[in-house]
């Protein structure tokens, strides 16, 4: 099955980026074999996502303004080459949700490392089928795992990924926590959730699908009030607009880094001492949805599988291998 959907406008989206000039129809037509009226079409619909022209006659085009959507043209120069996540990548303006796209691909044969984004989804999913608020200016993206694991490591993708975003955010200045088990926090808000859905064939994941989330170019008065006490944007936190496409591009590299460990039989205990030095978790009291359970005491530790200690009132330890840890509330207004 063939899963570009627009190879023309990702082409045409190159030729701009890499130009140093104006660029001329006829070149264009000529290059991607269309008619100036294809071209021009195409032209009008970048203007939709953002793009801006500047058409001067018998000159050609030059793009006044590239956003910085999760394209692959945009993306591609960020990614060394030796990186196995990547390419392709799938952007389109809508989706319901990148992660629903790249499961129901994946079942078509999308292959291993391949990335669906959008600049937004209408059906966002969190875990256990809530919604995942994803306007205009965050990064929502999903990679397709095809590298079979034991149904044990599991968990360790989600662990994985979220120290991967942890690490480049951390590159560009902004000050990121992992809150166990999906979550990055900054400044104690979370803007970033991870969500893996797998395929699992008998004890192995046969496909995973990592979906990752970011609060990244939007004010956090874009996010519904009821969350915000508890969730924010990059942008309204450090007051700044992240580079989102060379972001896109860190993350995957370190997570190629860091699921090169799962392959090679290393998991989460080869890095449970960085990830440990910046979970917030530590420490805090916490309550722990486990099922149909809630789970009250203090969050001690993390062990080598990721599982998380915490410590019950009477002193009992009790080990989760699952679940959510929601903040009691008066931890939370701390
Ligand atoms: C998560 O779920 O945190 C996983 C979110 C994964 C989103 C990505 S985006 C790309 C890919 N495609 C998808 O459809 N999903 C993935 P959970 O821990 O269950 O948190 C969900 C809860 O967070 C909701 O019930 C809201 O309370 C809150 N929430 C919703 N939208 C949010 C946002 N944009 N930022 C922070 N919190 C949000």
């Amino acid at each position: 099955m063939n899963f570009e959907e627009n190879p023309v406008r990702d082409r045409l989206v190159e030729m701009f980026a890499k130009a140093s000039g104006p660029v001329s129809g006829e070149e264009m037509s000529h290059t991607l074999g269309l008619s100036r009226t294809a071209i021009w079409k195409q032209i009008k619909s970048l203007e939709q996502v953002g793009f801006v022209f500047a058409a001067s006659p018998r000159v050609g085009y030059r793009a006044v303004t590239i956003p910085d959507e999760l394209m692959a043209p945009l993306v591609d120069p960020h990614l060394p080459l030796a990186v196995a996540f990547g390419r392709p990548l799938f952007w389109a303006a809508e989706r319901a949700s990148t992660n629903a796209t790249a499961l129901d691909w994946a079942a078509k044969g999308l292959p291993h490392g391949a990335v669906v984004t959008a600049a937004v989804q209408t059906g966002g999913k969190g875990r256990r089928e809530r919604s995942w608020v994803s306007p205009q200016g965050g990064m929502w993206f999903s990679v397709l795992i095809r590298q079979p694991c034991a149904l044990n490591q599991a968990p360790d993708l989600t662990l994985l990924a979220s120290l991967a975003v942890r690490r480049a955010l951390a590159e560009i200045g902004v000050p990121a926590d992992i809150k166990w088990p999906n979550d990055i926090l900054v400044a104690g808000k979370k803007v970033c959730g991870i969500l893996a859905q797998m395929r699992a064939d008998g004890e192995w994941v046969d496909h995973a699908v990592i979906g990752i989330g970011i609060n990244a170019n939007f004010p956090e008065e874009r996010l519904p009030a009821d969350i915000r006490h508890r969730a924010t944007t990059i942008f309204s936190a450090c007051g700044f607009a992240i580079e989102r496409p060379r972001v896109l591009a860190t993350i995957l590299t370190e997570l190629d880094k860091l699921y090169r460990l799962l392959a090679s039989g290393e998991g989460f205990a080869s890095v449970r001492g960085e990830w440990l030095a910046h979970c917030e978790t530590m420490g805090r009291s916490v309550e722990v949805a486990v099922g149909n359970e809630i789970v009250r005491g203090t969050a001690i530790d993390v062990d080598d599988q990721g599982s998380l200690l915490v410590k019950l009132a009477h002193g009992d330890v009790r080990r989760l291998h699952s679940g959510e840890v929601l903040f009691s509330e008066s931890e939370h207004l701390r």
